[in-house]
């Protein structure tokens, strides 16, 4: 079984990989894809290994041309004590002094040298479509700054647990897991969130602003995967700019690089770009008389 809120008549499994600490799978007949942590009985904490694994899948969906939503969930109930969860983050017990460590065979020990966790974030954030975060237990920690990460976030009303215990084990996410979270639910709740590290429910989540909805847990992963259908319907290009429209303001210089690179994308799709280019390769002088200057 893959998880309880798994409905395997409805998705079938991407086996281009050979994941252990995740699962990847594409809705039949529909372009939503959805990763799973699967580490249940932690809590669905990440290892370096499980990083590297999500990347993988998140750059494979992003270049799957037919595919326009990607939730990212986690699997459960764990098989221990029941629990649910969507992710509590970097997994402690291999925590390094300069960062985690891998356990996989070949590179037991070896430390990572950086938190590439932040990686993943920056592909959630520049991934050409929605990212949805379904989130049916704990999000915590890293795996809090995630769920702030996604674009966006429908959680468990009677599971979903939302805190940050990140000044508790002295590992802080000082980029979007706290910043852009103040841009969510504002400063005060911002710094209440990490400074007392509370536990807040999905609907004291949707209520400040950094859920989008609460939903009953049995009906986590169907309204999630309508979303993805919901999307899936609409322009392509309006949605991709979209997104890259709303990071511009807290993405800076690479937010104008990632949103003018799509610009220039359409650009080259004109008649003038196509003249440009020819004119170089036949060495003449460019011809744009019959170029209209819009206005
Ligand atoms: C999730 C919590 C609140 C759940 O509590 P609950 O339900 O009482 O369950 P437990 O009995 O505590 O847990 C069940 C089993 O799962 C293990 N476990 C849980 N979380 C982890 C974990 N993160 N690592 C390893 N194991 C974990 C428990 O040990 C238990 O195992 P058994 O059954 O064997 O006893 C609660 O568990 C909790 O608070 N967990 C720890 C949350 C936490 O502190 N996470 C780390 C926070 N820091 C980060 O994520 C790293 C930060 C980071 O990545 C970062 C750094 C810089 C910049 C950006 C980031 C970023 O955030 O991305």
């Amino acid at each position: 079984m893959v998880s309880e809120l798994f409905d395997p008549e409805v998705w079938e499994e991407i086996t281009t990989f050979d994941f252990r600490d995740i699962t990847y799978h594409r809705a039949l007949d529909q372009g939503t894809v959805r990763i799973a942590f699967d580490r249940p009985g932690v809590r669905n904490a990440f290892r370096p290994g499980t990083v590297d694994e999500l990347y993988t899948a998140l750059d494979h969906a992003k270049r799957q041309t037919d595919v326009g939503c990607v939730l990212l969930t986690g699997n459960g109930p764990s098989p221990k004590d029941g629990g649910w969860a969507f992710c509590s983050g970097g997994d402690q017990t291999i925590r390094g002094e300069d960062g985690y460590q891998y356990t996989d065979d070949e590179d037991e020990g070896q430390s990572t040298g950086r938190l590439h966790i932040l990686e993943v974030q920056r592909l959630i954030r520049h991934i050409p479509k929605p990212v949805i975060a379904v989130v049916p237990g704990w999000a915590v920690g890293g795996g809090h700054s995630l769920h702030v990460v996604c674009d966006l976030t429908i959680a468990s009303d009677e599971h979903a647990r939302f805190k940050q215990t990140d000044p508790d084990v002295a590992s802080f996410d000082g980029g979007f897991g706290s910043a852009y979270l103040a841009n969510q639910v504002g400063q005060k709740k911002a710094r209440e969130i990490f400074f007392l590290g509370k536990e807040y429910s999905a609907q004291d989540a949707a209520e400040m602003g950094m859920v989008n909805e609460a939903v009953a847990h049995e009906q986590l992963e169907d309204t999630a995967l309508e979303w993805g259908n919901t999307i899936n319907g609409k322009s392509p290009t309006a949605i991709r700019m979209l997104k890259y429209a709303f990071n511009l303001d807290t993405d800076g210089m690479v937010g104008q690089q990632v949103f003018a690179g799509e610009a220039t994308r359409l650009a080259y799709m004109t008649d003038e770009a196509q003249e440009g280019r020819d004119a170089f390769v036949e060495g003449r002088a460019p011809d744009f008389s019959d170029v209209p200057w819009h206005y």
